[in-house]
């Protein structure tokens, strides 16, 4: 163990990914106890540079090379304003009007204080809540919400710790993670490719190599490489984008903002309207077939349906050509960049980039675009030299000696550190609920019945697999604790101001939170535990998310003591656990450097170094596999031969139609066989045809905060000095930037930096208005993840969290996964009786302690704060 007194310098991985699998590697300087400063990690710090093999990009006679220093972002490099950050919870919080043995009052979350309790008092009471329930109710009448992503810990895995003590007990309902990132890959482009986790391809080594050398253009549709590889794994991905603007790869950027990688890299910036893709990308195909433009040879032997496909998009079904000009009143973009854009892209070797594909692989319907861009992809030769899809310098770099596929989804480390994490990838758990149908869960009288669960790792088949909430069996049972340690439903996921309301359900009699920070749904919650950040812990963490430089293992020594009275998710579980009798089964009695050292062995690092090696240096850095050139890049064996290397689809090769949705969906509108454009269904009514219009004729866009992720990194007092970060309000509070174009801006007589806010029927989100022309007109952009500040929970919010309005639905009818981005909202000053009226109805709301430096403070919803 390492010494917590005195000075030293511990590594860290600061990527927010979660779980085992980091990126961001970091050093920390701890000075008398204090973090002094985190500052980027030396990989040669330990290693002979020559004795590391690194890869090698070559072209035009330039060549690009890891570099030895790691690139954290800066929120990771600002870490310790997180960790002393003035929302720190410094101990155990219980709502003032919540009594266990009496009133409980769930019509006030969201609106009452806590009070400080004791270690003792508060797990007893949990205890006792866990043992009533299960008495009264069953098992499956807790809900445990324990997944997402957060900081990088492996034995103190931020997520999923509660379900280890309630599957000793017999089990619970698991809130399954969905496909969050991927939804139109999972739900979509899995049906005409049928391959990859989760259904954007993997592993991909090698596709970075070989786009460098042979690929002429990149569209980055829907990508920011200056933003978001930053949440987990820094800005190397940076240094690969000048490369390919030297080596000459031309770079066009389709996107409704000229985002911040497209400000420095673009040559071409295309501004299409949010979660319009689909218009685009089927003109671009029209165009190709009127043309004769595709590769006809490639279509003939490894796509079947493209003649259905055709069809559709030559308007012999429904009358409709898909033509550019069709396509320009839908998607904003002008018939002749369209037309520009489809011809330079058949005609030059083109890949497209993304990062996880942005707004319209989460927005309405979000399989179409992803569908259709496999389509494109295929009808230019998926797979050949230079034609791929990448999952930026996260998938798709060169291969490390000794690491393999399951490297990543570890299922050793999995099963026994991160067993929850196994459950949203194994469905083990009977009793399931979808994160996106949550709120639904709580309010509808009716079972609920969904097909698939979205879990991230499950195959196509899962999608066809029907689920029941409550379980139709005798076990079955409606939601009546809640155990989150992921409190962040509402500002991260649909319908945030409908699960605002369910959480107020008086069904649900007791809502428990471990969180390190007071925000978001913990203030919807009866009880709140301090968990401790990945600085006041011992772990070993797995950097081997391939951010682009290196791989590697480290070991996390703590670097500081607790803050207040906080402990590690997993010791909180294993306080409650002891008063249940549980102890014993929850900690297996195993030490830290015990667990650390199964670790490194399922990791394979007993056959590459000593674990006495290892421990001295504290890391082990891997070398580029001997052989790692020879990776065949994507779907190159494929495109060679389909026989030999097929498809993991019924058919083998690419499915442009899809007999499986045909013959499990006949009668489903918004995700057809083919790939279609959808303008309305019964779920959604979001396009710009929409009568909705005339109260709402903005598109939302909704991206990746670039100083946050997500609901992390909130409160940073550095990056909130950014106008794109915060914008300060007439009256000092720091309000979440709404970008509007000018044009937009003096319709609505708004100014740079006014209070406005963003509405539609589903409530009201304030923010600070940035006015700007680096957005299109027609749309309205603000980042999800703000903390909640409810004016009036469930229906105004200051605090900016913009999923607070966001569709209740989800992607489509048979696709459980979010719509997040991409629908009708308005933007508008805010009115002085706007202001009177929401002071009349909540008045404290006005009064909660405010530090504009950081933002809400913990003291803001604790009355009498505590001596520590
Ligand atoms: N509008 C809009 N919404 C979106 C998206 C979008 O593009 N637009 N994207 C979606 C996507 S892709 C994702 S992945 C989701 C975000 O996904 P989430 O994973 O739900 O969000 P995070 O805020 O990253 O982290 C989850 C929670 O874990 C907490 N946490 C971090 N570390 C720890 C820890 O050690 N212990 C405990 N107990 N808690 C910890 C964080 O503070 C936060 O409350 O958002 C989705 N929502
Ligand atoms: N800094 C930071 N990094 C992160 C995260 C974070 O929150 N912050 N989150 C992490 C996670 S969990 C994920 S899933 C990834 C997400 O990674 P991405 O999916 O790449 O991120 P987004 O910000 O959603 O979208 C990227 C870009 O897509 C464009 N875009 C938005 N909507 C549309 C649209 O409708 N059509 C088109 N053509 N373009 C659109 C915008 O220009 C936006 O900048 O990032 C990860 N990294
Ligand atoms: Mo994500």
């Amino acid at each position: 163990m390492a010494d917590t007194k005195g000075d030293k310098t511990v590594f860290r991985s600061l990527g927010l990914g979660g779980f085992y699998g980091g990126g961001a590697e970091g050093m920390v300087d701890v000075k008398d106890g204090k973090i002094l400063r985190v500052r980027p990690f030396r990989f040669d710090y330990k290693y002979d540079r020559k004795s590391i093999r690194t890869w090698k990009f070559e072209k035009n006679g330039k060549t690009l090379e890891p570099t030895w220093k790691s690139m954290p972002s800066p929120f990771s490099l600002a870490y310790k304003k997180r960790v002393y950050s003035p929302n720190r919870i410094k101990y155990p919080l219980i709502r003032v009007d919540w009594d266990p043995n009496g009133e409980r009052n769930p019509q006030n979350r969201g609106k009452s204080k806590y009070r400080r309790i004791s270690w003792d008092e508060v797990t007893t009471i949990i205890a006792n809540e866990i043992k009533r329930i299960h008495a009264k109710y069953g098992v499956n009448a807790i809900l445990m919400q324990g997944d997402g992503h957060g900081e990088c810990k492996t034995i103190n895995t931020p997520h999923g710790q509660p379900g280890i003590l309630l599957d000793h007990m017999g089990g619970f309902t698991l809130q399954v993670r969905n496909a969050d990132s991927w939804e139109g890959w999972y739900w979509g482009a899995k049906h005409v490719w049928g391959q990859g986790v989760q259904g954007m391809y993997w592993p991909a080594h090698n596709i970075v190599k070989d786009s460098t050398e042979h690929s002429e253009m990149v569209l980055f549709w829907g990508c920011d490489p200056e933003t978001t590889p930053w949440g987990f794994t820094g800005q190397f991905c940076s240094s690969l984008m000048y490369f390919w603007k030297d080596i000459g790869i031309k770079q066009v950027y389709i996107c409704p903002d000229l985002n911040y990688g497209a400000a420095i890299h673009a040559d071409k910036w295309i501004p299409v309207l949010p979660n319009t893709d689909a218009a685009l990308q089927l003109a671009i195909a029209y165009l190709w077939i009127a043309e004769g433009t595709y590769d006809k040879e490639y279509v003939e032997t490894h796509v079947t349906g493209f003649d259905k496909f055709s069809d559709y998009v030559m308007g012999k079904d429904d009358g409709v050509p898909k033509t550019p000009e069709w396509a320009s009143t839908k998607c904003g973009v002008p018939e002749w960049t369209i037309k520009a854009l489809a011809r330079e892209f058949a005609r030059k070797v083109t890949s497209i980039a993304h990062y996880f594909g942005g707004g319209y692989i989460r927005g309405p319907w979000s399989h179409e675009p992803a569908r259709l861009e496999v389509c494109l992809l295929g009808m230019q030769g998926l797979g050949k030299p230079g034609v791929h899809q990448h999952q930026l310098s996260y998938f798709g770099m060169p291969r490390m000696e000794g690491l393999t596929g399951t490297s990543f989804w570890n299922p050793e480390i999995m099963e026994r550190l991160a067993l929850p994490v196994l459950s949203s990838v194994a469905n083990w758990q009977e009793s399931v609920l979808p994160k996106t149908l949550v709120h639904k869960a709580l309010k509808s009288e009716e079972p609920l019945k969904f097909m698939g669960t979205g879990a991230i790792e499950a195959s196509v088949a899962a999608q066809f697999k029907e689920h029941e909430f409550p379980l139709p069996t005798k076990d079955g049972a409606r939601i009546r604790m809640i155990w989150t340690d992921t409190p962040c439903r509402t500002t991260c996921w649909n319908g945030g101001n409908e699960t605002e309301e369910a959480l107020r359900s008086p069904e649900v009699e007791c809502i428990l939170a471990q969180h390190p920070w007071l925000e978001n749904d913990c203030l919807f919650s009866d009880i709140i535990l301090p968990a401790n950040t990945h600085m006041e812990v011992e772990d070993i963490v797995t950097n081997i998310r391939q951010g682009g430089q290196f791989a590697d293992v480290m070991l996390c020594h703590k670097a500081v003591e607790p803050v207040g009275e906080s402990k590690s998710d997993f010791e909180i579980v294993l306080e409650i656990a002891k008063k249940l009798g549980y102890e014993q089964q929850v900690s297996e009695g195993a030490t830290t450097e015990e667990i650390q050292k199964k670790v490194f062995e399922y990791m394979n690092l007993d056959k590459l170094t000593t674990w006495e090696d290892f421990k001295e240096k504290g890391y082990y850095l891997y070398s580029a596999a001997e052989d790692w050139e020879s990776d065949p890049a994507g779907f190159s064996r494929f495109a060679e031969n389909p026989e030999k290397s097929p498809l993991g689809t019924p058919s083998r090769k690419l499915e442009f139609y899809s007999e499986r949705l045909a013959k499990h969906f006949p009668d489903d509108k918004e995700r057809p066989p083919s790939p279609q454009w959808i303008e309305k269904s019964e779920m959604h009514d979001e396009r710009l045809s929409s009568p909705r219009t005339k109260d709402y004729p903005l598109l939302l866009m909704s991206n990746h905060g670039r100083w946050r992720v997500h609901s992390q990194c909130d409160d940073i007092t550095w990056t909130r000095e950014a106008p794109t970060m915060k914008v300060t309000g007439h009256d000092g509070y720091k309000y979440e930037p709404i970008w509007i174009h000018t044009s937009e801006a003096e319709k609505r007589g708004i100014k740079n930096g006014d209070i406005i806010k963003i509405f539609n029927e589903r409530g009201i989100v304030l923010g600070g208005a940035y006015v700007t022309e680096r957005l299109r007109p027609g749309v309205a952009y603000i980042d999800h993840g703000a903390r909640i500040d409810p004016i009036i929970p469930g229906k105004v919010d200051r605090g900016g969290a913009i999923n607070t309005i966001s569709p209740d639905g989800v992607t489509s009818k048979n696709a459980v996964g979010q719509a997040t981005s991409g629908y009708l909202v308005e933007v508008g000053r805010v009115t002085a009786q706007e202001w009177e009226e929401w002071r009349r109805e909540n008045p404290a709301a006005f009064e909660r302690k405010y530090d504009s430096d950081a933002g809400l403070r913990f003291d803001a919803w604790v009355v009498k704060e505590g001596v520590k």
